[in-house]
C-alpha cells in the first residue's frame, strides 16, 4: 500500500452559491467562504472542494462555463479567487476546482464561433451533424430531459448536447480541444491550487459510430456515454502532460462507469485518476427521480465492493453532495432520531477504507427540504424531466412526492449557520434560493455551542482518524453482511484493530457477538455505556459504537 497525502485527508465540498454571501445580494460568494475558513478548520478540514466558480450563465449554476479563466461575477473576482488560495493555504489546508471539461455553456467563445459557420476554424470544437431526415442524428437522450441533439438555425446541422442544451459538448476527438483543456488545466495549476473534482469525465469520448441506443440502453443511456472508446487514452495524456507534473489529487466523477472501467481508471498503475466518485453507494434504488426501497444488505455489499479491490485502489467514501438529497434523510432517521442518526452516518463515514468527502452542512445534520409545488423548485432538471414523468402516468402532485426524496435541490438550500432570518446565510433580503425552515433548531451557532452536537461528534471522530494510520490504512473487513439492521465492520491496521458497529434502525437490539470482552469502547454516539457480557450486547436504536483492541 502506497502511503499519499490524499488517502489520510478529509475533504470537504462547498458550493459556493448556498454557502455564505458576504456581500448580501442573496448569492454565496469568495469572500464568504474566506470568512468561513477557521469554522472548516476547527472542524478538522483538510481539503476544500469548492464547485465551479468560473463565468457562466448559470443555466446549470456553473456547470455551464463562459469562461474558464474569469471567476463567476456573483462570486467575486479573480483576486478574491488568489486571496481565497492564499488564506487556505496559511491554515495549511488544500484547494481543489471543479474542472468541467466534457461540455461548456453555448455562451463560451468557442461554440460562438463554432456555430458561425461550418467553415469557421472552432466548428470541430463541437460535435455537429447532420439530422437524419426530420430527426435528430440518434435517439440519444438528454439528462434534462428530451433529445441530446439540438438542431442549429444558421446551419441547419444538430449539436450535441448530454446535458442542458446551454451545455453543449465538446469534441474531444479534435487534438486542439484537448490542448487547449491542458492549458487552461495549468493556468490554474500554475496559481497553486492542489487538484481537481472532474466533471462527468467518463463521457469525455464519445464512440464515434454515433448509433442508436436500444430500449434497454435508453433507461440508463449513461452507461454507454460513459464507455467511450479512447477514454483511457485521453486520461493518460492528460496525466502526462499535466497531473503528473504537479503534487495535486484528481478526482474523477465517474457517473456510469462499469467496474471494469473503475478499475482501470482508479488504478495506481494505470496513471489515469488518483481517485473516482462512485454512485452506486448515493444512488441506491434510485430510478430517475424515483427513490425504490433499498436495504441494509444491498448497501453493506457496495461498501465491501468498492473497499476491497485491491491495494492499487482507494475509494472515496460520501453520502451526499449537490445532485443528491442529505444523507440523514435518506439514510438515517431525521425525524425521531436526526442527531443520534446523522452521528452514525459520520461514524459509517469516517471510518470506512477511503478518503472521506463531506458536503457543506452534513457536519449539522442538515435534512431535505420539503417541497410543496413545482414553483419553489430552482434545479433545471426538475421541469426538464417533468414532461417524461408526466407520460410515464403520474401526476404532478406524484411526480413532487418522487422530487421530496430525490431532487438536488435538497442539497441546494442555502447553509444554515444561524437561526436569524434566512438561517444567517445572508443579511440581504433576496437570496437566490431557499433556506430549510428547520434553520430555527437546525444550525452552525447551536452545534458549535453544544459539546454534544452533531459537528463536535464529526470534529472529535476527525480527530481520532488524525491520529491512528490504523484507521486510515486498515484493512476493511464485514463481519455481518447478512444482517439487515447491523453494519458491524472492522479496520484491521499493523497494531490496532477497529471495531465499528452501527445499529441502522429504530429497534433496540439484544446482539449476539463473541468477542466484544476483548474491545474497550473509544467513541460512541450514545450518553450512557452499552451493556456488554461475554455474548451479547444491547444496542439502542441508531447506536454508533467504536471499539478497539
Ligand atoms: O442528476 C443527475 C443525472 O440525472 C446527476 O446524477 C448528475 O447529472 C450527474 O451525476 C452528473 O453530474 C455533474 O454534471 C452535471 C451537473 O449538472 C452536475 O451538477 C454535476 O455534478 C453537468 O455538468
Ligand atoms: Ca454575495
Amino acid at each position: 500500500m502506497i502511503k499519499k497525502w490524499w488517502k489520510e485527508q478529509v475533504v470537504y465540498q462547498i458550493y459556493p452559491r448556498s454557502f455564505y454571501d458576504s456581500n448580501n445580494d442573496g448569492i454565496g460568494d469568495i469572500k464568504g467562504i474566506i470568512l468561513k475558513l477557521d469554522y472548516l478548520k476547527l472542524l478538522g478540514i483538510d481539503i476544500i472542494w469548492i464547485s465551479p466558480h468560473f463565468d457562466s450563465p448559470n443555466d446549470d449554476n456553473g456547470y455551464d462555463i463562459r469562461n474558464y479563466k474569469k471567476v463567476m461575477e456573483e462570486f467575486g473576482s479573480m483576486q478574491d479567487f488568489d486571496q481565497l488560495l492564499k488564506e487556505v493555504h496559511i491554515r495549511k489546508m488544500k484547494l481543489i476546482i471543479d474542472l468541467v471539461v466534457n461540455h461548456t455553456s453555448d455562451e463560451h467563445d468557442w461554440f460562438i464561433e463554432s456555430k458561425s459557420s461550418q467553415n469557421n476554424k472552432f466548428r470541430d470544437y463541437y460535435i455537429w451533424k447532420e439530422g437524419d431526415k426530420k430527426n435528430p442524428p440518434n435517439n440519444w437522450t438528454s439528462f434534462f430531459g428530451g433529445s441530446a441533439w439540438k438542431k442549429d438555425l444558421i446551419s441547419n446541422d444538430y449539436y450535441l448536447h448530454y446535458f442542458s442544451k446551454k451545455q453543449p459538448d465538446l469534441n474531444w476527438e479534435n487534438n486542439k480541444v484537448r490542448k487547449e483543456v491542458h492549458e487552461l488545466m495549468k493556468f490554474w495549476l500554475e496559481k497553486g491550487i492542489d487538484g481537481f473534482r472532474m466533471d462527468v469525465i467518463p463521457f469525455i469520448s464519445k464512440d464515434q459510430d454515433f448509433n442508436n441506443l436500444s430500449k434497454k440502453e435508453l433507461l440508463n443511456p449513461e452507461k454507454v456515454y460513459a464507455s467511450g472508446p479512447r477514454l483511457h487514452e485521453f486520461l493518460k495524456e492528460m496525466n502526462s502532460k499535466v497531473l503528473s507534473k504537479y503534487d495535486i489529487v484528481s478526482i474523477g466523477e465517474a457517473f456510469g462507469i462499469s467496474k471494469d472501467t473503475m478499475i482501470k481508471l482508479s488504478d495506481e498503475r494505470e496513471e489515469e485518476l488518483d481517485l473516482v466518485f462512485l454512485f452506486d453507494i448515493v444512488r441506491i434504488g434510485r430510478d430517475n427521480w424515483i427513490q425504490n426501497k433499498w436495504n441494509l444488505v444491498q448497501l453493506k455489499k457496495l461498501f465491501k465492493t468498492q473497499s476491497n479491490v485491491d491495494e492499487f485502489h482507494w475509494p472515496t467514501v460520501f453520502l451526499n453532495n449537490h445532485d443528491n438529497p442529505r444523507s440523514v434523510s435518506k439514510y438515517g432517521n431525521d425525524k425521531d432520531y436526526r442527531i443520534k442518526s446523522a452521528k452514525l452516518l459520520a461514524m459509517l463515514t469516517l471510518t470506512q477504507r477511503g478518503t472521506p468527502v463531506l458536503y457543506q452542512g452534513e457536519e449539522i445534520g442538515m435534512t431535505n427540504h420539503n417541497f410543496d409545488n413545482l414553483s419553489q423548485f430552482d434545479d433545471l432538471e426538475v421541469l426538464g424531466n417533468l414532461d417524461k414523468a408526466m407520460g410515464s402516468g403520474i401526476s404532478k402532485k406524484d411526480y413532487i412526492t418522487h422530487l421530496n426524496n430525490t431532487s438536488r435541490d435538497h442539497s441546494r438550500t442555502t447553509m444554515q449557520w444561524s437561526s436569524g432570518t434566512k438561517g444567517g446565510f445572508s443579511n440581504g433580503n433576496n437570496n437566490w434560493f431557499l433556506s430549510n425552515p428547520n434553520h430555527d433548531r437546525i444550525n452552525v451557532e447551536n452545534d458549535l455551542n453544544n459539546e454534544d452536537s452533531i459537528f463536535h461528534f464529526y470534529r472529535k471522530l476527525l480527530q481520532i482518524r488524525k491520529q491512528s494510520k490504523d484507521l486510515i490504512y486498515g484493512d476493511y473487513l464485514d463481519l455481518d453482511p447478512n444482517h439487515q439492521n447491523i453494519f458491524m465492520y472492522q479496520r484491521v491496521g499493523l497494531k490496532t484493530t477497529y471495531l465499528m458497529i452501527l445499529n441502522m434502525s429504530d429497534s433496540s437490539i439484544n446482539y449476539n457477538f463473541d468477542n466484544l470482552m476483548e474491545y474497550s469502547l473509544e467513541f460512541s454516539n450514545r450518553n450512557t455505556k452499552p451493556r456488554i457480557s461475554s455474548k451479547h450486547i444491547e444496542l439502542l436504536a441508531w447506536d454508533a459504537l467504536m471499539f478497539k483492541k
